[in-house]
């Protein structure tokens, strides 16, 4: 009853050039594959697929310092952004598929264009809140919450490509959870920042429901407001998410990374959510990649209202006899 008549929009976003790695651009194509409108359109949400932006891959685009593609990853998250931005003006949930998790800069600045006082929720193995100083890879998608923060502003040099917009978010309007391959100079940036982040020893520690109960909290207590909710499907153990560029053991079971969407969605608060670092050229066999793929729809179904224990869409009462 609560999802009748909402709409969703999925905007496909297939690009690559924010790691090294060749077919995460496949992702939207084997997200779809693997039954996400079906799926949505059974949650009972009108579904508007936006089919998949189209990237430029810019000729000229030498590296900055030892990041490379640096215009390149840019004006594919300037369009993303404003694509972002008027799927939620019109009124849309977004679904944004990846593609690579440099993508987040242009999904979460689209959808601040449209709801500034939003807040996110980082769920991944890493902490992509690489500086291009603090990088051991240079690859963006291990950088995109450094773009996002006010509070890094005067840390992030000028990264060509990047021009079309400022940092807008605060520290303490973002929440990690699912960490586990934190790099040295991320580790003082989160510290220094104060930023609350839920590791997986976290989560060992305190169990995802507590985790859950606080991350809520510290974003929502204050106030009510838009959520984004940024999934790297990495954040899952390779046993479930095999198929994704930079796998890291010991993450998400199953039944942790969907008590995480059922609590987001829950809130009423979902406004954009990514799943970004589906890599079905990865997988060890076909088999891997269609567990991946699958995981992906059941986390999106999940957000968006999917429950565990039912729930009685095409049933108003019990149907009786004649
Ligand atoms: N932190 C490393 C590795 C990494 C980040 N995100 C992914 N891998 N997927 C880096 O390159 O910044
Ligand atoms: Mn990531
Ligand atoms: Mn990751």
């Amino acid at each position: 009853q609560q999802n009748r008549s909402q709409s969703v929009a999925i905007l496909g976003a297939p690009f690559s050039k924010g790691q090294k790695r060749r077919g995460v651009e496949h992702g939207p194509k084997a997200i779809r594959d693997a039954g996400l409108v079906e799926r949505l359109s059974n949650l009972d949400y009108a579904v508007h697929d936006f089919g998949d932006l189209t990237f430029k891959h810019l000729e000229k685009d030498e590296h900055f310092m030892h990041v490379p593609f640096p215009r390149t990853v840019g004006r594919a998250n300037q369009l993303l952004s404003g694509a972002v931005s008027g799927a939620v003006g019109a009124g849309h949930t977004c679904i944004m598929l990846g593609g690579d998790h440099s993508l987040a800069i242009g999904s979460v600045e689209g959808h601040a264009q449209q709801c500034p006082d939003l807040c996110l929720i980082w769920v991944d193995a890493h902490a992509d809140i690489n500086t291009p100083l603090t990088s051991p890879s240079g690859n963006l998608h291990g950088q995109s919450v450094a773009f996002l923060l006010k509070d890094l502003q005067n840390k992030m040099p000028e990264v060509p490509g990047f021009s079309w917009m400022k940092p807008f978010l605060s520290a303490r309007d973002l929440v990690y959870i699912g960490l586990r391959d934190v790099d040295p100079g991320e580790h003082i940036i989160l510290k220094t920042l104060g930023i609350q982040y839920f590791s997986m020893r976290d989560i060992d520690r305190m169990g995802i429901q507590r985790v859950m109960e606080v991350t809520l909290d510290h974003l929502l207590a204050r106030k009510q407001r838009p959520i984004h909710l940024s999934f790297d499907i990495d954040a899952f153990d390779p046993s479930l998410a095999p198929a994704t560029g930079t796998p890291v053991n010991g993450g998400l079971t199953y039944r942790e990374g969907i008590y995480v969407t059922e609590e987001i969605h829950n809130t009423g608060l979902l406004s954009v959510m990514d799943v970004v670092e589906v890599n079905p050229t990865l997988g060890a066999t076909p088999e891997a990649v269609e567990a991946t793929t699958s995981l992906a729809v059941d986390v999106i179904a999940s957000a968006l209202g999917q429950t565990r224990e039912g729930a009685h869409i095409a049933f108003p009462k019990i149907p009786e006899p004649k």
